[in-house]
């Protein structure tokens, strides 16, 4: 090949090389909301605290699923990274922790609920009404060690819900890890094969599983 030849060569492969279309995140266009405080798992996506999350970096606002969903991605495929425990460091807290939301829409809201697995620790009713762009719900009563929270935000006029994962470290302040236990009655005889009901009902009645207030 002649060094003609190499040259008609060369520009035809650069002409051939494809225009490349840089791949851009569009903005959120409509909003919605997360936990910001203590952080997410989609706010530390959001952060950069956690890397290479995907396309949930760009929108941590958009974990939106049908209402009911126990799980941390809202069902989105997507988001799948969000159901990844091992990925997501925890905060250490007390047994007491606030929970703050950044809305980027203020739809109309029915209730806010924070899930431990299956039990309820707290739902907040909004009555049907528009939320502030930030607020904030104090949750007490969290069990002690690495804790999960699921905290859903549930829309008024929508079949619709938002969802927030929240991974804990609790423990260290608490001095009364189990509060439903009752403190020792000296007076009480030792436990009675007899009279067992009462004994196991007092243990077991959880204190102020669900509060309502209003916010
Ligand atoms: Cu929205």
């Amino acid at each position: 090949m002649n060094l003609r030849r190499k040259l008609a060569a060369l520009a035809g492969g650069i002409a051939a090389v494809p225009l490349v279309l840089l791949a851009v995140p569009s903005s959120p266009a409509s909003g919605h909301g997360w936990i910001t405080s203590p952080p997410s798992r989609q706010d530390m996506c959001a952060t950069g605290r956690v890397a290479n999350c995907g396309p949930i970096q760009y929108e941590p606002q958009s974990v939106e699923g049908q209402k009911g969903l126990r799980s941390c991605n809202g069902g989105l495929a997507q988001f799948a990274v969000l159901n990844d425990s091992g990925r997501f460091p925890a905060t250490s807290t007390g047994s007491t922790v606030t929970f703050n939301w950044r809305l980027t829409a203020a739809h109309r809201t029915t209730t806010w609920e924070y899930w431990l697995g299956s039990r309820l620790l707290a739902s907040f009713n909004q009555g049907g009404q528009q939320p502030p762009f930030s607020l904030s719900h104090t949750v007490s009563g969290i069990p002690s060690g690495r804790q999960t929270v699921l905290a859903i935000w549930n829309i008024a006029d929508t079949p619709m819900a938002f969802y927030a994962c929240v991974d804990l470290q609790v423990g260290g302040g608490n001095p009364n890890p189990n509060p439903t236990t009752p403190p020792p009655n000296p007076t009480t005889p030792p436990p009675n094969p007899t009279t067992p009901r009462r004994t196991r009902a007092a243990r077991g009645r959880p204190a102020r599983r669900t509060r309502w207030a209003r916010v």
